[in-house]
Parts: C-alpha cells; sequence; structure tokens
C-alpha cells in the first residue's frame, strides 16, 4: 500500500473518532480499559493495529473485543485477539499504546513508522473479527473498530454481542478449521453439543444433583445460557438470574467478580440453603461457584477449587485409560489461596507453578505441559492439551481395551468442551458439571477437599501507581526501595503468613493480597503492608488504619 492511502487514516479520525483527551492511557492485562466516553479513538486506531497484526500474520484473522469484562456500566474497553485465539503477544502492547496516544495529525506518520517496524506486507489481506458486550456503549465502540480495520482496507466481519471467550474461538477457528465452526451456531455444536453427549451417557449419581443456579452479572453470559437452556434436554436443570430484564444493572451487586471480592451474594438471586450456584462476570470469561448454608454464610468455590477439581478429574481419566506418560500440571498466581497450592503439591501430588499476573502468562506456562490446568482464584481460566495428548487419548479411544476406551471417549467429549484458548465462563460451567457429576459429589463435599486460609485483598490509592514494581511472579517488591523488607518482617510475625503488593493493571490502584492463619491476622496484616505502601509508594487520601 503506497503512503498517500495512509491519508484515509487521518481522514477518518479528524472527521469522525477526533482524540479529545489528552489522558495517557495504556494496554494493561486486559487492553485499554477506562471510561467509554474516552475510548472511541482509541478503539478506530485499534481497528488499524489489528489491520497491520493481521497482514504480520500473513493474513491470518485478528480479532477485537469491546468490553469492560465486570467492570460497571459506564467504563468499557477494547483488547486485540491473536491469530490462535490467545491474547495480543505481550511485545505489540507497546506498540498498542503508541498508536493509541499520538496526537490525530501524528496518527498518519506512526502508522507508516509501526508498519516499517514490524514488517508488514500491506498488499496481503487482512482479516479483522470484532465482538462485543451488551453495554450500551458498545456499538458505536464496534463501529469505531470496524472503520479502523477499513481505513487500512482490511476486511472487518462483526459478530454483535458475545462472550469475549465466544470471539477467541471464533479467530481460534477462522484460522484453523480443525478446531471448529467460526460462529455461535459451531461454538454451541461443539462446546453444548460435547456436554450433551457426555451426559447422556454419564447418569447423575450419589449425591451430585442436576439443578443449577446461576448469576449471569446481568451480562452477556447470561443471555447466552439462555439460549443453551432451550436446547437442554434435562441434562442440567438452569435456573437462571440476573440475565439483564427487570431493570438489573451489568455487574451492580452481582457477579463473579462481587462475589469474590466481597464474599457477598449477589442481589437478585432467590437463594436456597446448600443450592449450588454458580456466579458469571460480565463478558463471560470468568466463573465463581457457591452456596449458602443454613446458617446463612456463603461458601465460595473460587477458581483455585475449580482447577483442583478440574485437574484431579482429568488426571484420573488418563490413568484409567493408561496414559501414564502424560501428566497434568496446574498453573496459578501469586493470588491462589495457599492452601490450594498446597493440597495440589500434597494431596494430588501434581506439579504447579506461579506466574504473573495476567491471563496471557497463565496460557502460556500451561501451553508448556501435556495437559496444562490454569486458573487465576478469580474464576478465570481454562484447560488446555498438548497435540500430543490429543493424539494418544485418540489412539487409546481406537486401540484400547473396553475399559480404556470408556475412559477415553469421556476424554475426548471433555476436550471438545473446553474452550482452549481462553478463559470461559460457559465452557468451565460444562466441565464444573461434568466433573461433580461423575464423582457424584455435592458442593458441601467439593467444599470439603481443603480448607482455604483467610485470605484479604485490599486496593490503595497512590500519586503514581508504577513506582510499584514487582519480581518473582509478582511475589517480591522490587520498588519502592524497603517496602519488600517491611513486607518481611509483617510477615515474620504472622502465622502461616503471606503478602505481595502489586500495581493493577485495570485501574488506577495498587493492590496488597495477604493471607494468615485467622481472619483476625489476615486483617491486621493487610492493614499494616498497605500502610507501608502509602509510606513508601505515596499514598493519596487518609492513610489505611490498623483493625480495632
Ligand atoms: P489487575 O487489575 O491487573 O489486578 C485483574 C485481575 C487479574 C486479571 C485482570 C483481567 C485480580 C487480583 N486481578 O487485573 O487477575 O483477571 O483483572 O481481567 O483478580
Ligand atoms: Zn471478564
Amino acid at each position: 500500500m503506497p503512503p498517500s492511502s495512509l491519508r484515509v487514516v487521518y481522514a477518518f479520525a479528524r472527521e469522525m473518532y477526533p482524540k479529545t483527551t489528552d489522558v495517557f492511557i495504556q494496554y494493561g492485562t486486559a487492553g485499554f480499559r477506562t471510561k467509554a466516553n474516552l475510548l472511541e479513538h482509541v478503539v478506530y486506531r485499534m481497528g488499524l493495529l489489528a489491520v497491520i497484526r493481521s497482514r504480520v500474520k500473513n493474513g491470518r484473522t485478528i480479532g477485537i473485543m469491546i468490553t469492560a469484562s465486570h467492570n460497571l456500566e459506564p467504563d468499557n474497553g477494547v483488547k486485540l485477539v491473536d491469530p490462535d485465539g490467545e491474547m495480543l503477544d505481550g511485545s505489540w502492547e507497546e506498540i498498542a499504546t503508541r498508536m493509541a496516544n499520538v496526537s490525530d495529525t501524528e496518527l498518519e506518520a506512526t502508522t507508516a513508522d509501526v508498519i516499517r517496524q514490524v514488517g508488514a506486507d500491506m498488499a496481503l489481506k487482512a482479516s479483522v473479527y470484532v465482538g462485543m458486550d451488551t453495554r450500551y456503549t458498545s456499538p458505536r465502540l464496534a463501529s469505531a473498530a470496524v472503520h479502523g480495520a477499513m481505513a487500512l482496507k482490511g476486511t472487518p466481519k462483526e459478530f454483535g454481542i458475545v462472550t469475549t471467550p465466544m470471539l477467541h474461538f471464533f479467530v481460534k477457528c477462522r484460522n484453523d478449521e480443525t478446531y471448529g465452526t467460526p460462529s455461535e451456531e459451531g461454538y454451541y455444536q461443539k462446546i453444548v453439543g460435547a456436554f450433551k453427549r457426555l451426559r447422556a451417557r454419564m447418569p447423575v449419581a450419589g449425591e451430585y444433583n442436576n439443578t443449577l443456579y446461576v448469576d449471569g452479572a446481568n451480562g452477556v453470559g447470561g443471555k447466552k445460557l439462555n439460549i443453551i437452556k432451550k436446547t437442554l434436554d434435562g441434562e442440567l436443570d438452569l435456573h437462571m438470574f440476573n440475565t439483564g430484564g427487570n431493570g438489573g444493572k451489568l455487574n451492580l451487586n452481582c457477579g463473579a467478580d462481587h462475589v469474590k471480592s466481597t464474599q457477598t451474594a449477589p442481589v437478585g438471586v432467590e437463594h436456597v440453603p446448600w443450592q449450588r450456584v454458580a456466579s458469571l462476570d460480565g463478558d463471560g470469561d470468568r466463573i465463581v461457584y457457591y452456596y449458602i448454608d443454613d446458617k446463612n454464610k456463603l461458601n465460595l468455590l473460587d477458581g483455585d477449587r475449580i482447577a483442583t477439581l478440574l485437574a484431579s478429574y482429568v488426571n484420573q481419566l488418563l490413568k484409567e485409560i493408561g496414559a501414564s506418560d502424560l501428566s497434568v500440571a496446574l498453573v496459578q498466581t501469586a493470588y491462589a489461596n495457599g492452601a490450594s497450592t498446597k493440597y495440589i503439591t500434597e494431596q494430588l501430588k501434581m506439579p504447579v507453578t506461579c506466574v504473573s499476573t495476567g491471563v496471557k502468562h497463565l496460557h502460556h506456562e500451561a501451553l508448556k505441559y501435556d495437559v496444562g490446568v490454569y486458573f487465576e482464584a478469580n474464576g478465570h481460566g481454562t484447560v488446555v492439551y498438548s497435540g500430543k495428548t490429543k493424539e494418544a487419548v485418540r489412539k487409546i479411544f481406537e486401540e484400547g481395551d473396553q475399559e480404556q476406551r470408556k475412559a477415553a471417549s469421556i476424554l475426548l467429549d471433555i476436550i471438545d468442551m473446553t474452550n482452549e484458548t481462553v478463559g470461559d465462563a460457559l465452557s468451565d460451567l460444562f466441565l464444573v458439571e461434568t466433573a461433580l457429576c461423575a464423582r457424584g459429589i455435592n458442593t458441601k463435599q467439593w467444599m470439603q477437599l481443603y480448607d482455604d486460609l483467610p485470605c484479604q485483598l485490599m486496593k490503595l490509592s497512590v500519586k503514581d501507581r508504577n513506582v510499584v514494581t514487582t519480581a518473582d511472579a509478582d511475589q517480591q517488591s522490587t520498588s519502592p526501595e524497603g517496602l519488600q523488607s517491611r513486607i518481611d518482617e509483617l510477615v515474620a510475625n504472622i502465622p502461616s503468613g503471606r503478602s505481595f503488593v502489586r500495581a493493577s493493571g485495570t485501574e488506577d490502584v495498587v493492590r496488597v493480597y495477604a493471607e494468615a492463619d485467622t481472619q483476625e491476622n489476615v486483617q491486621k496484616l493487610a492493614a499494616q503492608v498497605a500502610q507501608a505502601v502509602y509510606d513508601l509508594a505515596g499514598g493519596v487520601g487518609t492513610r489505611p488504619t490498623l483493625p480495632e
């Protein structure tokens, strides 16, 4: 493409998507995320970048998802999806940030510069898939992405309102037709189809019952589950709440993030003691389970629990098919409860690694194993299976003895039920229901597998959160000076104490995590560490106080 045709890049920017703010915006853990009214020019520019990326990848499809996940309605966001359905390669985050922040008059030259820098052949075809969540600001932003793609002569395709993991799935399927069909129908056929096939030959047994309540966070996940519900034929008795009707507001006092971070029940759900409830987030990529017991206490089954349940079930199936050379490994972040890590090593006797926060880190680590199970404690995660594993299971399904073939057929359906591209609340829901059903256990028995250590997550405002840096998968502070030694001192005084601090990639805050032997001690430790951050990293507002 000759440089003159980049004129249209500026023309669109000036006429339709002018940059009206000087506030610096950064591509973080989940792309760009801020107030929706500050995003139009950013999303337009991501349309441009997606086309460049597609050309660098020889014309393979790139995805753009418009969502702010678990944030409240006034926010929105945009993230790019790489050809294998993965998050955008880390080395491009800086380029994305640069494209988003230059002035309108610099945009044409910067675009040309980026094209040169990455060596994109602008004569190639380019394909961009665009999806959005249910926010009222999403359609305008999706149009901005489409215009960005058109400005560089790429071919955009809009999928309308879909979950984030659906868009990742479509991108993967478009680039690798062996994975499935790139449409909503193709997604249901593969993932829900596998669940239904499996349920048809797995009797509901033991303490498991097939009634499931679902909190849809008033977002897209609940809406899609309502569609799926109509196709279920008694395999699962779904009771849907917070699906967007009745004036329910997106993520407001409901959804996976609310349940995980406040450890309180969502509004809008009619609770029955001991009833299993799955809570999704606003764009359908996170899921946590919980139940309210007869003392009205909420018992949370978070991403760590889901990971251990799935890993042990898949491991059992691998043993049953006699694939002793294949192993399952778990990948967590520092936010995983220490009790879950101990349970994995000591009881499940499986390898577990800790990586930096951010799904891309977990995903890449998990790909190193025959079967990698990765979950963030907040309920974002999935399972990935290597090519070697898939081949071995298929071979045993064809050549094994009767028992081996039976287990292999279950495993093949489990693989199909998994959205391997990214954490997916709907796929995870079907996987969890399958594992619970196969084991014949109820949520209380699932909960009894290990006891969580009391933990606390706090947010703190500081002048510049970038002064807080970490190493060793977020577990050690490297700046500000003196912070790590102070954390070490505080932790040493608390039995089973552990604490770390990092700058959020999605909010302008510093997060403080602590865990300890008792509720009292964890509150004390979190408050003490928060005070240290306030003092050493330039806290804003009132200094955190210690509990009475
Ligand atoms: P930040 O805001 O960077 O902590 C949060 C989650 C991440 C990840 C991203 C993307 C916690 C403590 N952090 O990131 O794990 O899920 O959002 O949505 O849960
Ligand atoms: Zn989400």
